[in-house]
């Protein structure tokens, strides 16, 4: 037999810089990266094709940067042996994440390594600007290949064009949007899944959204039409996992209620958790009109979901109309989350903050609003951002507004550009005060006590409270971006910043990190406290409150109702329509 040539693939998902300039990286990070695992599949199927010929065999390796760290030295000694037959791949490159993705490169390319970047960044900057914007150059000047759009069908001639020395400096497949039907499935083996925290694998059932929203850089990149994997690629994808002992998953659709197969997948998911006894538990993210859907929530429940993501983004309709996202419905808010909380599922809620109706004041009473009118479990906060690839961004980079020229603070918790009633400081001050807002022990205690009488799983609860209420006050990062004990190296600190001496580096990480996990910890103890009594308390199934009072359409008492003024005009408008309709009965 031939001995095989061996092809070094290493696919990186890069982190990004902390604002100390450390890579942001865990012991255990808080979910897997779903583009990584769509390289994966794309790039196991490339090898078991043989597509570089029999003689070649493809070494796989996959790195996510936020739990492991990129041992460039050993990986270049690698890449050697093989006379640097091989490539890197950069994978899901973020906005946030473009700046530490070149700095991964350089010492690839300076080694004269093949290397490929892809993701949200080049994709949604090729969409939507002018080619060079914003910093696509650099990957020019280093000769890195940019790659645009989704590599399903594509990943084939990177690898051939790498192996043969010949690699384009850009391909774009961004008008060209493949069906995702019958493509390899995202896959990560488990020795990846077990760095994250739960071991959640996975999988976009689909990608496009039919709105419009004009923050969002999603439609600009993956469009506005519905592709999505068939029923059989979600059973073929689910027992894969099984196999390997993972049963959860994480559904990656933006709007899993627009996949236009929802329910045939939905089905499949009902069969084998109840006829092949998977025991399946899944989280989604939806809109807020999906209540709406016959028998979504309902089979929902039914395929497994406990946890769903629901992009709320704001509770004063004049905010909602400015980003277009005249599909959220303040009135329907309350029935939507009492639907999913009557099936006993937990719902996590976007809440973006920055946009031109907002002030500190505004954003202080919205959050009291919240609190005590709509039944939501978890609030995440993020900053209104020009996200490189969606309408906002465009508008501005056209107009020459002034926005912020440090990509790394693409990351929704930074504010980027200005604001017509705040200055930049009280916006980025109210974005962490939010989190304190929210997460206070009373509210946490109101949460556990609203999940206890309606059914809900208060041991998740609580986990998901210990996360959300620590990540920005203590470890000073979103929880999306979180994890389990905060790693950093000296030698991952940020070009340009001055290196720390060692002792005091290790010095300033050993206080920092037993400050934190006793703050942390003693969070985790009253959480779980709280947690038991109410757990134990035979009379917890009799709590009710504002939020959990069923939906009365006569009632327009309520504070979310009658605040601001586009909300005085959205009850009007229902008003009027229920008096054309129904005689004026109900809302
Ligand atoms: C699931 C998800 C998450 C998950 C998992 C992350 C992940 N990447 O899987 C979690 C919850 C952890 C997460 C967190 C965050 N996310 Co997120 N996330 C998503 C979401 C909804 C789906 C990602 C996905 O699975 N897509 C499907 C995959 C298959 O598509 P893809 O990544 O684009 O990859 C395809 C192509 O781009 C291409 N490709 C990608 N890389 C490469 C590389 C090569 C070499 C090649 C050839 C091709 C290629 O091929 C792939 C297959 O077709 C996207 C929106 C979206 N629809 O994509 C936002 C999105 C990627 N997230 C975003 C952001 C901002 C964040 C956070 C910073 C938010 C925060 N403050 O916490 C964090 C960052 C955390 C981190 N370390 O990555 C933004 C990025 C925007 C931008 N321009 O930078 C997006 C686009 C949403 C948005 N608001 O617009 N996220
Ligand atoms: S609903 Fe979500 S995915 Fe769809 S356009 Fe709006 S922000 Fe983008």
């Amino acid at each position: 037999m031939r001995a095989k040539r061996r092809f070094e693939l290493v696919l990186i998902k890069p982190s990004h810089y902390d604002d100390d300039g450390y890579v942001v990286r865990w012991w255990r990070a808080m979910i897997p990266s779903n583009s990584l695992a769509a390289l994966y599949g794309i790039a196991s199927d490339c090898s078991e094709r043989h597509v570089l010929g029999p003689d070649v065999a493809i070494a796989i390796e996959a790195i996510d940067e936020t739990h492991t760290r990129v041992r460039t030295r050993a990986l270049l000694n690698r890449f050697q042996l093989q006379d640097n037959f091989g490539l890197i791949a950069l994978v899901g490159v973020q906005s946030n994440q473009y700046l530490r993705a070149l700095d991964i490169a350089r010492p690839f390319r300076e080694a004269a390594i093949p290397v490929v970047i892809g993701g949200f960044h080049v994709s949604g900057c090729l969409s939507m600007l002018d080619g060079h914007a914003v910093e696509l150059d650099a990957c020019r000047a280093l000769g890195i290949a940019i790659f645009a759009g989704e590599a399903e069908g594509r990943f084939d001639v990177v690898l051939r064009d790498a192996a043969s020395g010949r690699l384009q400096s850009t391909y774009d497949f961004l008008v060209d949007l493949p069906s995702i039907e019958a493509t390899p499935a995202p896959f990560l083996p488990k020795r990846y899944v077990a760095r994250t925290i739960g071991r959640n694998a996975s999988f976009d059932a689909g990608r496009g959204c039919p709105y419009q929203c004009s923050f969002c850089t999603i439609i600009n990149v993956q469009g506005r039409k519905s592709r999505h994997r068939s029923a059989d690629d979600v059973e073929q994808l689910v027992r894969l996992n099984w196999e390997q002992g993972i049963h959860k998953f994480f559904i990656t659709d933006d709007n899993f209620a627009r996949n236009k197969d929802w329910e045939a997948i939905l089905d499949r998911l009902i069969e084998l958790r109840e006829k092949h006894r998977i025991p399946l538990a899944l989280m989604i993210q939806v809109d807020t009109l999906c209540h709406r859907i016959p028998n979504f929530i309902e089979k929902s429940k039914r395929a497994g979901v406990t946890r769903v993501f629901i992009g709320l983004e704001n509770i004063n309709p004049d905010n909602l109309a400015v980003a277009k996202k005249r599909q959220n419905k303040i009135t329907e808010y309350r029935k939507m989350l009492l639907a999913w909380r009557a099936q006993g599922i937990l719902t996590l809620a976007g809440y973006i903050l920055g946009f031109p109706a907002d002030t500190q004041e505004t954003v202080r009473r919205d959050i009291a609003i919240i609190q005590n009118e709509l039944p939501i479990d978890i609030l995440e906060f993020f900053c209104l951002t020009p996200l490189p690839g969606s309408a906002d961004h465009q508008a501005l980079w056209r107009d020459g507004v002034a926005m912020d020229a440090d990509l790394n603070n693409y990351d929704l918790e930074h504010v980027c550009t200005a604001h017509p009633k705040m200055s930049r400081q009280e916006w980025q001050k109210i974005y962490h005060e939010a989190w304190l807002l929210y997460y206070t022990p009373a509210h946490m205690r109101t949460l556990l006590r609203r999940a206890a009488a309606t059914g809900l799983p208060l041991g998740s609860l609580m986990r998901l409270l210990a996360r959300f209420a620590i990540a920005d006050p203590l470890e000073k990062v979103h929880p999306l971006q979180s994890g389990i004990l905060r790693l950093k190296h000296p030698s991952e600190r940020r070009p340009g910043l001055p290196p720390e001496t060692p002792w005091l580096f290790w010095a300033r990480f050993a206080w920092q990190t037993f400050l934190t996990n006793t703050r942390a910890t003693y969070i985790l103890v009253r959480l779980i406290l709280w947690t038991r009594m109410i757990a134990r308390n035979s009379r917890a199934r009799l709590y009710s409150d504002v939020a959990l009072t069923p939906v009365d359409d006569e009632d327009t008492t309520l504070q979310l109702l009658t605040k601001t003024t586009g909300a005085q005009v959205a009850v009007a408008h229902l008003k009027k329509v229920a008096k054309l309709t129904h005689g004026g009965r109900g809302l």
